[in-house]
């Protein structure tokens, strides 16, 4: 069993094939990443779990649609098609994912006025979610990511955990990306970079 503790980004209903904000080939990581699940002593799993009117989905600002982007208090913020909807079919894991092992599950952009890529700090980039607490208090200072999508919430995910001071590898394999206007390019540049090891 690794020591790195595994945590799983988002593999959620709306973001595999037929959901609200599919990610290519979002379903195919779910062998690899149960796989990865079966080798880790610790799992945590994060959930995109978002009120209805939440401020991020296109629906919520007149004439506009998704993936446009607007200015907000906390700087730019991308809009979204409505998606992981609280209790939702959409927000809730795929079907296959093993979450039985998981010994935390961190719910991420429940707030309505503000979204969440990153497991550790919501897009104000001050609002802590309680992940680093949670894993320094554990001991846990080894982390393995994996999940959807590469170049949104697992890249701020990873370069959250750098900043913080966790060492990171992200198990690209286990990973499929959005790609909006060459995200994934310059995700993949910053989180290299910031010292995240790409696997
Ligand atoms: C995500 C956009 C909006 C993700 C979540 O999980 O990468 N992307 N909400
Ligand atoms: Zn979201």
């Amino acid at each position: 069993m690794s020591e790195h503790a595994l945590i799983v980004i988002d593999v959620q209903n709306d973001f595999c094939p037929g959901g609200a904000l599919a990610v290519d080939e979002g379903d195919e990581i779910v062998p690899l990443v149960n796989e990865l699940i079966s080798t880790h002593s610790h799992v945590i799993l994060t959930q995109d779990w978002h009120p209805r009117d939440h401020s991020s989905f296109a629906s919520q600002h007149e004439g506009r649609a998704p993936f446009e982007e607007i200015e907000v208090e906390y700087g730019i913020q991308k809009l979204w098609p409505d998606h992981c909807v609280q209790g939702t079919r959409g927000a809730e894991f795929h079907a296959e994912l093993n979450v039985t092992p998981a010994e935390l599950i961190i719910r991420k952009g429940f707030r309505q006025a503000i979204d969440s890529y990153s497991a550790f700090f919501e897009n104000d980039h001050t609002t802590p979610t309680g992940l680093a607490g949670y894993l320094r208090e554990r001991g846990l200072s080894k982390l393995r990511m994996a999940g959807l999508a590469t170049d949104f919430c697992v890249a701020y995910s990873a370069l959250d955990a750098v900043a913080q001071g966790f060492s990171v590898e992200v198990v690209l394999p286990a990973t499929r990306g959005i790609d909006l206007m060459g995200s994934m390019a310059e995700m993949l540049g910053r989180m290299r970079e910031a010292g995240v090891i790409l696997r």
